[in-house]
Protein backbone atom coordinates (compact mmCIF):
# COMPACT_ATOMS: atom_id res chain seq x y z
CA UNK A 1 0.00 0.00 0.00
CA UNK A 2 1.63 3.11 -1.45
CA UNK A 3 -1.16 4.87 -0.37
CA UNK A 4 -1.98 3.64 3.22
CA UNK A 5 -4.24 7.11 4.11
CA UNK A 6 -7.04 7.10 1.69
CA UNK A 7 -6.45 10.39 0.42
CA UNK A 8 -6.55 11.54 -2.89
CA UNK A 9 -5.65 14.81 -4.80
CA UNK A 10 -8.19 15.53 -7.94
CA UNK A 11 -5.86 17.41 -10.54
CA UNK A 12 -7.61 19.50 -12.78
CA UNK A 13 -5.98 20.15 -16.27
CA UNK A 14 -8.10 21.84 -18.55
CA UNK A 15 -5.46 21.64 -21.54
CA UNK A 16 -6.30 21.76 -25.23
CA UNK A 17 -3.00 22.61 -26.48
CA UNK A 18 -1.63 19.55 -27.60
CA UNK A 19 -4.07 18.86 -30.55
CA UNK A 20 -6.30 20.82 -32.81
CA UNK A 21 -9.59 20.14 -31.32
CA UNK A 22 -11.16 22.67 -28.81
CA UNK A 23 -13.38 21.08 -25.86
CA UNK A 24 -11.31 18.66 -24.74
CA UNK A 25 -10.29 21.20 -22.13
CA UNK A 26 -13.98 21.03 -20.91
CA UNK A 27 -13.54 17.53 -19.34
CA UNK A 28 -12.66 17.89 -15.64
CA UNK A 29 -15.60 20.57 -15.45
CA UNK A 30 -18.26 17.86 -16.71
CA UNK A 31 -16.79 15.00 -14.71
CA UNK A 32 -16.77 16.85 -11.62
CA UNK A 33 -20.07 18.55 -12.52
CA UNK A 34 -21.11 14.25 -12.81
CA UNK A 35 -20.38 13.94 -8.97
CA UNK A 36 -17.31 12.56 -8.92
CA UNK A 37 -15.95 14.09 -5.91
CA UNK A 38 -18.66 12.71 -4.02
CA UNK A 39 -18.93 9.82 -5.17
CA UNK A 40 -15.14 9.14 -4.26
CA UNK A 41 -16.26 10.14 -1.10
CA UNK A 42 -18.68 7.40 -0.40
CA UNK A 43 -16.03 5.14 -1.48
CA UNK A 44 -13.91 6.32 1.83
CA UNK A 45 -11.77 9.00 0.19
CA UNK A 46 -10.86 12.39 1.46
CA UNK A 47 -10.60 14.32 -1.71
CA UNK A 48 -9.31 17.71 -2.55
CA UNK A 49 -9.43 19.71 -5.84
CA UNK A 50 -6.46 21.77 -7.44
CA UNK A 51 -6.34 23.16 -10.36
CA UNK A 52 -2.78 24.28 -11.31
CA UNK A 53 -3.66 25.86 -14.65
CA UNK A 54 -5.36 29.29 -14.13
CA UNK A 55 -8.41 29.38 -17.12
CA UNK A 56 -7.92 32.83 -17.67
CA UNK A 57 -4.10 32.54 -18.16
CA UNK A 58 -4.74 30.06 -20.23
CA UNK A 59 -6.50 31.79 -22.73
CA UNK A 60 -4.21 34.39 -23.20
CA UNK A 61 -1.46 31.77 -23.30
CA UNK A 62 -3.48 29.95 -26.10
CA UNK A 63 -3.71 33.58 -28.20
CA UNK A 64 -0.37 34.38 -27.54
CA UNK A 65 0.90 31.38 -29.21
CA UNK A 66 -1.21 30.66 -31.65
CA UNK A 67 1.49 31.78 -35.21
CA UNK A 68 4.95 31.57 -34.10
CA UNK A 69 5.06 28.70 -31.28
CA UNK A 70 5.88 25.83 -33.52
CA UNK A 71 9.35 23.96 -33.21
CA UNK A 72 9.82 21.31 -36.16
CA UNK A 73 7.01 19.79 -36.92
CA UNK A 74 5.08 20.36 -33.58
CA UNK A 75 2.70 23.12 -32.51
CA UNK A 76 2.70 24.88 -29.70
CA UNK A 77 5.40 23.14 -28.15
CA UNK A 78 6.22 26.29 -25.49
CA UNK A 79 2.39 26.39 -24.58
CA UNK A 80 2.43 22.37 -23.75
CA UNK A 81 5.35 23.21 -22.04
CA UNK A 82 4.41 25.97 -19.64
CA UNK A 83 1.48 23.86 -18.72
CA UNK A 84 2.87 20.35 -18.64
CA UNK A 85 5.44 21.95 -15.67
CA UNK A 86 3.09 23.12 -13.53
CA UNK A 87 1.04 20.12 -13.60
CA UNK A 88 4.15 18.26 -12.70
CA UNK A 89 4.91 19.95 -9.65
CA UNK A 90 1.32 19.64 -8.59
CA UNK A 91 1.46 15.52 -9.58
CA UNK A 92 4.64 15.46 -7.53
CA UNK A 93 3.26 17.52 -4.30
CA UNK A 94 0.53 15.12 -4.20
CA UNK A 95 2.60 12.09 -4.20
CA UNK A 96 5.11 13.59 -2.18
CA UNK A 97 2.25 13.70 0.29
CA UNK A 98 1.21 9.87 0.38
CA UNK A 99 -1.85 10.36 -1.59
CA UNK A 100 -3.47 9.40 -4.55
CA UNK A 101 -3.24 11.96 -8.09
CA UNK A 102 -6.25 11.79 -9.67
CA UNK A 103 -5.53 13.90 -12.85
CA UNK A 104 -8.39 15.18 -15.31
CA UNK A 105 -7.58 15.90 -18.62
CA UNK A 106 -7.88 18.04 -20.80
CA UNK A 107 -6.05 16.17 -23.90
CA UNK A 108 -3.19 13.49 -23.25
CA UNK A 109 -0.05 15.97 -23.72
CA UNK A 110 -0.99 16.42 -20.17
CA UNK A 111 1.06 12.92 -19.17
CA UNK A 112 4.21 14.64 -20.00
CA UNK A 113 3.95 16.01 -16.82
CA UNK A 114 1.28 13.39 -14.60
CA UNK A 115 4.16 10.91 -15.22
CA UNK A 116 7.16 13.17 -14.54
CA UNK A 117 5.51 13.93 -11.27
CA UNK A 118 4.91 10.48 -9.90
CA UNK A 119 7.71 9.10 -11.39
CA UNK A 120 9.81 12.19 -8.95
CA UNK A 121 8.56 10.06 -5.99
CA UNK A 122 8.45 6.48 -6.88
CA UNK A 123 11.82 6.16 -9.24
CA UNK A 124 10.66 2.31 -9.60
CA UNK A 125 6.88 3.58 -11.24
CA UNK A 126 5.44 1.20 -13.63
CA UNK A 127 3.32 3.12 -16.04
CA UNK A 128 0.56 1.17 -17.93
CA UNK A 129 -0.61 3.07 -20.90
CA UNK A 130 -4.25 2.17 -21.84
CA UNK A 131 -4.80 3.93 -25.27
CA UNK A 132 -5.96 3.30 -28.99
CA UNK A 133 -2.92 5.41 -29.92
CA UNK A 134 0.86 5.13 -28.71
CA UNK A 135 1.59 8.65 -28.24
CA UNK A 136 5.28 8.03 -28.33
CA UNK A 137 6.14 10.15 -31.63
CA UNK A 138 9.21 12.15 -31.58
CA UNK A 139 9.29 15.71 -32.74
CA UNK A 140 10.80 14.39 -35.49
CA UNK A 141 8.44 11.63 -36.69
CA UNK A 142 5.18 13.36 -35.84
CA UNK A 143 2.41 14.00 -39.47
CA UNK A 144 -0.21 15.65 -37.27
CA UNK A 145 2.19 18.17 -35.03
CA UNK A 146 0.08 17.17 -32.05
CA UNK A 147 1.58 16.47 -28.99
CA UNK A 148 -0.93 14.53 -27.66
CA UNK A 149 0.61 12.05 -30.10
CA UNK A 150 3.71 12.51 -28.42
CA UNK A 151 3.82 12.24 -24.68
CA UNK A 152 5.44 8.90 -24.36
CA UNK A 153 8.33 10.16 -26.52
CA UNK A 154 9.33 12.92 -23.82
CA UNK A 155 9.07 10.76 -21.31
CA UNK A 156 11.17 8.24 -22.27
CA UNK A 157 13.80 10.94 -22.81
CA UNK A 158 13.61 10.47 -26.78
CA UNK A 159 13.29 14.31 -28.07
CA UNK A 160 17.47 15.68 -26.70
CA UNK A 161 16.51 18.60 -29.68
CA UNK A 162 13.86 20.20 -28.25
CA UNK A 163 12.44 24.06 -27.27
CA UNK A 164 13.18 25.52 -23.79
CA UNK A 165 10.23 25.06 -22.06
CA UNK A 166 10.03 21.24 -22.74
CA UNK A 167 13.84 21.09 -21.75
CA UNK A 168 12.46 20.42 -18.02
CA UNK A 169 11.26 17.33 -18.61
CA UNK A 170 13.66 14.86 -16.99
CA UNK A 171 12.66 12.18 -19.45
CA UNK A 172 13.96 9.53 -17.12
CA UNK A 173 11.42 6.18 -17.58
CA UNK A 174 13.04 3.63 -19.02
CA UNK A 175 11.36 1.48 -21.79
CA UNK A 176 11.44 -1.52 -19.69
CA UNK A 177 8.92 0.46 -16.85
CA UNK A 178 5.93 0.95 -19.34
CA UNK A 179 3.40 -1.50 -20.95
CA UNK A 180 0.08 -0.41 -23.53
CA UNK A 181 -2.68 -2.08 -23.69
CA UNK A 182 -5.57 -1.37 -26.38
CA UNK A 183 -3.33 0.03 -29.36
CA UNK A 184 -4.87 0.07 -32.95
CA UNK A 185 -4.58 2.89 -34.79
CA UNK A 186 -0.33 3.45 -34.54
CA UNK A 187 2.06 4.83 -36.69
CA UNK A 188 4.56 3.09 -38.55
CA UNK A 189 7.44 5.39 -37.38
CA UNK A 190 5.85 4.31 -33.63
CA UNK A 191 5.71 0.63 -34.50
CA UNK A 192 9.90 1.27 -35.09
CA UNK A 193 10.26 3.22 -32.02
CA UNK A 194 8.19 0.41 -30.16
CA UNK A 195 10.36 -2.62 -31.86
CA UNK A 196 13.93 -0.97 -31.82
CA UNK A 197 12.95 -0.20 -27.28
CA UNK A 198 11.30 -3.50 -27.05
CA UNK A 199 8.57 -1.80 -25.19
CA UNK A 200 5.89 -3.78 -23.94
CA UNK A 201 2.71 -3.32 -25.76
CA UNK A 202 -0.71 -5.48 -25.57
CA UNK A 203 -3.41 -4.31 -28.82
CA UNK A 204 -6.47 -4.86 -28.98
CA UNK A 205 -5.36 -8.73 -30.90
CA UNK A 206 -3.87 -9.28 -27.58
CA UNK A 207 -6.82 -8.76 -25.95
CA UNK A 208 -8.74 -10.86 -28.02
CA UNK A 209 -6.50 -14.26 -28.14
CA UNK A 210 -5.43 -13.27 -24.42
CA UNK A 211 -8.28 -12.03 -22.48
CA UNK A 212 -8.44 -8.87 -20.33
CA UNK A 213 -7.25 -10.64 -17.28
CA UNK A 214 -4.61 -11.92 -18.70
CA UNK A 215 -3.43 -9.25 -20.49
CA UNK A 216 -2.98 -7.04 -17.09
CA UNK A 217 -0.91 -9.66 -15.33
CA UNK A 218 1.84 -9.85 -18.04
CA UNK A 219 1.79 -6.09 -17.84
CA UNK A 220 2.11 -6.01 -14.53
CA UNK A 221 5.11 -8.54 -14.62
CA UNK A 222 6.39 -6.57 -17.58
CA UNK A 223 7.13 -3.64 -16.01
CA UNK A 224 7.67 -5.06 -12.20
CA UNK A 225 9.61 -8.39 -13.37
CA UNK A 226 11.44 -8.90 -10.20
CA UNK A 227 8.84 -8.22 -7.66
CA UNK A 228 6.31 -10.73 -9.45
CA UNK A 229 4.23 -7.79 -10.90
CA UNK A 230 3.93 -5.72 -7.61
CA UNK A 231 5.72 -1.91 -7.38
CA UNK A 232 3.97 1.16 -8.12
CA UNK A 233 1.62 1.38 -10.82
CA UNK A 234 0.04 4.62 -12.59
CA UNK A 235 -2.18 4.52 -15.20
CA UNK A 236 -2.49 7.02 -17.68
CA UNK A 237 -5.93 6.28 -19.53
CA UNK A 238 -7.13 7.63 -22.41
CA UNK A 239 -10.68 7.25 -22.81
CA UNK A 240 -10.36 6.30 -26.82
CA UNK A 241 -8.54 3.05 -25.41
CA UNK A 242 -12.47 2.24 -24.82
CA UNK A 243 -15.04 1.34 -27.90
CA UNK A 244 -16.55 4.63 -29.68
CA UNK A 245 -19.84 2.53 -28.89
CA UNK A 246 -19.54 3.53 -25.23
CA UNK A 247 -17.22 6.34 -25.28
CA UNK A 248 -18.01 8.28 -28.21
CA UNK A 249 -17.05 11.86 -27.33
CA UNK A 250 -13.63 11.92 -28.49
CA UNK A 251 -11.48 13.90 -30.60
CA UNK A 252 -10.05 10.57 -32.35
CA UNK A 253 -11.92 7.61 -31.82
CA UNK A 254 -10.75 4.61 -33.45
CA UNK A 255 -13.17 1.12 -33.87
CA UNK A 256 -12.87 -2.11 -32.32
CA UNK A 257 -12.16 -1.04 -28.47
CA UNK A 258 -12.48 -2.16 -25.50
CA UNK A 259 -16.02 -3.02 -24.37
CA UNK A 260 -17.21 -1.28 -21.43
CA UNK A 261 -16.74 -4.25 -18.81
CA UNK A 262 -13.10 -4.78 -20.42
CA UNK A 263 -12.34 -0.93 -19.61
CA UNK A 264 -13.55 -1.07 -16.12
CA UNK A 265 -12.19 -4.61 -15.18
CA UNK A 266 -8.64 -3.42 -16.18
CA UNK A 267 -8.76 -0.22 -13.23
CA UNK A 268 -11.30 -2.77 -10.82
CA UNK A 269 -8.21 -5.12 -11.07
CA UNK A 270 -5.27 -2.21 -10.45
CA UNK A 271 -7.28 -1.46 -7.81
CA UNK A 272 -7.28 -4.94 -6.15
CA UNK A 273 -3.36 -5.04 -6.10
CA UNK A 274 -3.56 -1.63 -3.92
CA UNK A 275 -0.32 -0.70 -6.31
CA UNK A 276 -2.17 1.91 -7.84
CA UNK A 277 -0.43 5.28 -6.88
CA UNK A 278 -1.87 7.55 -9.73
CA UNK A 279 -4.23 7.60 -13.03
CA UNK A 280 -5.10 9.79 -15.16
CA UNK A 281 -8.33 10.18 -17.73
CA UNK A 282 -8.08 11.88 -20.57
CA UNK A 283 -9.59 13.01 -24.07
CA UNK A 284 -12.69 13.11 -22.96
CA UNK A 285 -14.32 16.16 -25.74
CA UNK A 286 -17.92 16.74 -24.66
CA UNK A 287 -17.97 19.42 -27.63
CA UNK A 288 -18.10 16.82 -30.20
CA UNK A 289 -20.83 14.62 -28.56
CA UNK A 290 -23.75 14.59 -31.52
CA UNK A 291 -26.53 14.63 -28.71
CA UNK A 292 -26.94 14.84 -25.39
CA UNK A 293 -26.57 10.48 -24.77
CA UNK A 294 -23.30 10.71 -26.16
CA UNK A 295 -22.12 13.31 -23.88
CA UNK A 296 -23.52 11.39 -20.38
CA UNK A 297 -22.13 7.74 -21.73
CA UNK A 298 -18.49 9.28 -22.14
CA UNK A 299 -18.37 11.31 -19.34
CA UNK A 300 -20.11 8.52 -16.83
CA UNK A 301 -17.29 6.41 -18.68
CA UNK A 302 -15.18 8.44 -17.65
CA UNK A 303 -16.63 8.59 -14.14
CA UNK A 304 -16.94 5.27 -14.21
CA UNK A 305 -13.02 4.37 -14.65
CA UNK A 306 -12.14 6.38 -11.80
CA UNK A 307 -14.35 4.91 -9.29
CA UNK A 308 -13.10 1.16 -10.36
CA UNK A 309 -9.83 2.17 -10.06
CA UNK A 310 -10.38 3.75 -6.29
CA UNK A 311 -11.73 0.55 -5.28
CA UNK A 312 -15.73 1.01 -6.24
CA UNK A 313 -16.63 -2.64 -6.96
CA UNK A 314 -14.19 -4.07 -4.14
CA UNK A 315 -16.49 -3.24 -1.51
N1 LIG B 1 -0.53 8.93 -34.04
C1 LIG B 1 -1.28 10.08 -34.51
C2 LIG B 1 -2.72 10.03 -34.08
C3 LIG B 1 -3.02 10.19 -32.65
C4 LIG B 1 -2.22 9.98 -31.58
N2 LIG B 1 -2.94 10.23 -30.49
C5 LIG B 1 -4.11 10.56 -30.85
N3 LIG B 1 -4.17 10.55 -32.15
N4 LIG B 1 -5.14 10.82 -30.04
C6 LIG B 1 -0.57 11.36 -34.09
O1 LIG B 1 -1.17 12.43 -34.29
O2 LIG B 1 0.56 11.33 -33.61
MN1 LIG C 1 -5.67 7.88 -27.99
MN1 LIG D 1 -3.51 9.11 -25.83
Amino acid sequence: NYVSSKELTIIQAPFCGGQGKPGVEKGPKYMLKNGLQSQLGDLGWTTTVETPLDAAELKLMMERDEVTDQYKRSKRPNLVGDNTKKIYHAVKKTCSEGKFALTLGGDHSIAIGTVSGALAQYPDLGLLWIDAHADINTLESTNSGNLHGCPVSFLLGLNDDCPESLKWVPGDLKPEKIAYIGLRDVDDAEKKIIKDLGIKAFSMYHVDKYGINKVIEMALQAVHPETNGHGPIMCSYDVDAVDPLFVPATGTPVRGGLTLREALFLVERLAETKDLVALDIVECNPDLAVDDIHVSNTISAGCAIARCALGETLL
